[in-house]
């Protein structure tokens, strides 16, 4: 859409039953945050809304688990995440909740608008049922074994080990988490949306009009959605918490929290409305309106097929882009709340941004980070030792240094005041930096307004590393030293220096919208107010005006010390080994059965076993669970990756005989190819044990 009237910008809702952690901040608040703050420096019409997602089962579980209510719940958690993006510098315009009344009213409007308009489909159909608990048991309240990869952690709407989409029915041997029973099957009638009545519409809006401007991921993951066939989707469930269907003979039903939550984007904007004496109704029906919805890849269906559905029926307007973000993962492993495999925000700001030499610095450099490594094509990875990187390496060796550099320079040999430029003598080098600034805008802007923000950061530093090969060229402290033979030489100081603080200058606007805390230390090292920070002055020469006194140099970032990394990555393990120690269970319980779903002769005949030595050993760089073993399998050696680092030292496995499946196809793992898999017992308690021949046996005999 070119030069839309207004945007709406929009976060995706995190469900208030937990804490948050950096994979979140990643995917769905950060680029937001900063297309909003680009936005709004170009001085547009932008309203951001987010807010807490307070229904749905993962509230009462949550109560279940805390022992508490779900309403003390949501309480708990809407603060300390509100908290969490505030501490983070997350710009919301408003910070919403789904249990307010304005949202409920909103939501159930939406259900009877749909439904009045025979929109709805009303279907009776058996649903799982606890008779202990007397209740239906809607989606998380269900667990049982995965169709796809056989884990027994798939509940009634996801597998949590493959990440499959599931329903109830097609898990093996469910049963209620509520009483840890069998369910039974019982007769129950839900409004559903039909979603296949629309799928001429989706093909036309998604396939062909936004198959260039939005993302490759979300174009695939739509269309793979429309070619499997659009089933129907019940927007109803049997559930005591949450929104209810607004008719009389509902009793006991609320609307699904997949249903009320994307319309918490309209409520929060009508709050935002009311809050600021504003009209709401625009931001959704006029078509000058440019909505955008940042989320994570998880959240795709929902926003890109489900919800516009529902906005389509309802007279409001689309949204013109969805950039959904792939996943981040931690230090070689996928994040993980139920394994504490994770780093909350809330512990990045204990140990950083609260300490004594933390601040706003700390917030910047965690954003910087997060963006340069943003999960936008592909999935990405956090490493403490990344971090470190980016920090000392980038912020403080070349952003940081060359502002530094400058300002130190400045005071010493322009008396800390604006010098004049003498454009008579201007070089080759002042020039080709002159026009980096003057271009440095439009490559910015172009990225920004294409959702590329870490191709958009790394112009941005691009031109402080430039500005710092500038100074090297110049090299005014050997001019400094020429003064006395010769005093024209002030001239060439002059203008170097005019050239980095307007070269500087610029570098506050461009990196104002990633790095919000840093742009203030600038504008408050140059004595200038915000209005300097506008886009418009991107790509100007004479934002500084010569003879203005500047004030004293300021570190804007410190570095990330060794030991820092050093205690953040064994926090990480601890919480890990916690966590598996959590689920312990009681020593005197006897293996419970388990079972996976019977598999016939063939299937097992398919897998070669055979036994084999571990000949070498080694920890794989970057991945603290990962070791790269050498076996010898007597007709040949192999490499074989195995998540085992946690529970063996290298030196004291080589030697040892296990038993290895042979025929498993190649796997890369951190770049190297696994060819093949170690068996391994695991303990109650999490402690693995090698499976071997029992005595020593010829290395490469089959197992059978
Ligand atoms: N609360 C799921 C999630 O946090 C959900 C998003 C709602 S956005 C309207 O992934
Ligand atoms: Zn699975």
């Amino acid at each position: 859409m070119t030069d839309p009237k207004r945007y709406l910008v929009t976060s995706a809702l995190p469900y208030a039953n937990g804490l948050k952690h950096v994979g979140h901040l990643a995917g769905a608040y950060i680029p937001a945050d900063i297309y909003v703050r680009y936005l709004r420096a170009q001085k547009r019409d932008v309203v951001f809304v987010c807010g807490s997602d307070e229904h749905g089962t993962a509230i009462p579980i949550q109560a279940t688990k805390e022992g508490t209510t779900p309403r003390a719940i949501i309480d708990k958690y809407h603060q300390a995440m509100k908290q969490d993006f505030e501490d983070l510098s997350m710009s919301f315009d408003i910070y919403h909740r789904t249990s307010e009344p304005i949202h409920h009213e909103t939501a159930q409007e939406f259900f009877t608008y749909l439904n009045d308009r025979n929109e709805l489909e009303i279907k009776e159909s058996e649903q799982y049922y606890d008779e202990e608990a007397k209740t239906f048991l809607a989606d998380r309240y269900i667990k049982g074994t995965c169709p796809n990869c056989g884990s027994d952690r798939a509940y009634g709407d996801q597998c949590e080990n493959c990440g499959r989409t599931l329903s109830p029915d097609e898990l093996i041997n469910p049963v209620s988490t509520l009483s840890g029973k069998a369910p039974v099957k019982k007769r129950t009638s839900h409004w559903y949306l039909p979603l296949g009545k629309h799928e001429e519409f989706l093909r036309e809006w998604i396939l062909k009009e936004h198959k260039e401007d939005w993302r490759a991921t979300v174009v695939g993951q739509c269309k793979s959605w429309i070619e499997g066939g659009l089933q129907s989707r019940a927007v109803t469930r049997d559930l005591d918490w949450g929104i209810k269907v607004p008719l009389k003979d509902a009793e006991g039903k609320v609307l699904y929290v997949w249903f009320d939550a994307p319309i918490g984007y309209v409520s929060a904007t009508k709050q935002w409305a009311i809050n600021n004496k504003k009209d709401w109704k625009p931001y959704w029906y006029d078509k000058d309106t440019k909505l955008v919805h940042f989320i994570g890849k998880d959240n795709i269906v929902f926003h890109c097929i489900i919800f516009p559905i529902m906005l389509k029926l309802h007279g409001n307007i689309l949204p013109d882009n969805v950039p959904a973000n792939e996943f981040l993962n931690l230090e070689g492993d996928k994040m993980s709340t139920s394994r504490n495999w994770k780093l909350d925000m809330r512990d990045y700001i204990n140990d950083f941004v609260k300490k004594e030499n933390g601040g706003g610095q700390c917030v910047d450099m965690l954003r910087y980070y997060l963006t340069q490594i943003a999960p936008e094509t592909k999935d990405s990875e956090f490493t403490w030792k990344g971090f470190q990187d980016a920090v000392n390496s980038e912020l403080v060796s070349i952003f940081g240094n060359f502002v530094n550099r400058t300002w130190v320079l400045m005071h010493k040999l322009c008396g800390g005041k604006v010098p004049i430029l003498h454009t008579e003598i201007l070089d080759e080098n002042d020039k080709i930096l002159n026009a980096e600034i003057e271009g440095s805008k439009a490559k910015v802007e172009t990225l920004l307004e294409q959702y590329k923000f870490r191709e958009a950061l790394y112009e941005v530093i691009d031109l402080s590393r430039k500005g710092n090969q500038y100074m090297q060229k110049k090299e005014p402290w050997i001019a400094a030293k020429q003064l006395a033979a010769n005093p024209d030489m002030q001239k060439n100081i002059d203008n170097t220096m005019h050239l980095c603080l307007q070269l500087t200058a610029n570098l506050a606007i461009l990196i104002n919208p990633f790095l919000p805390n840093t742009a203030k230390s600038m504008l408050n090292m140059m004595k200038v107010v915000d209005k300097m920070l506008d886009w418009e002055n991107a790509g100007k020469l004479k934002l500084l005006s010569i003879g203005y006194s500047l004030r004293e140099p300021q570190l804007l970032f410190r570095k990330i010390e060794d030991a820092e990394i050093t205690e953040q990555i064994e926090k990480l393990k601890a919480g890990l080994m916690k966590s598996e120690a959590g689920v312990q269970k009681p020593a005197d319980e006897p293996p419970t059965s388990n079972l996976k779903s019977q598999i016939q002769y063939d299937d097992f005949a398919k897998l070669d076993l055979k036994v084999a030595t571990i000949t070498a050993a080694e920890k794989v760089p970057k991945a603290d669970k990962l070791l790269k073993l050498e076996v010898d399998l007597g007709f040949e050696k192999r490499t074989i990756v195995s998540g085992i680092a946690l529970h063996f030292k290298p030196e004291d496995i080589i030697g040892k005989q296990v038993v290895i499946v042979a025929n498993l196809a190649p796997r890369k793992m951190k770049g190297i190819e696994s060819n093949g898999m170690i068996l391994m017992a695991e303990e109650k308690d999490g402690q693995l044990k090698f499976i071997n021949p029992g005595e020593p046996t010829t290395n490469g005999s089959p197992v059978s």
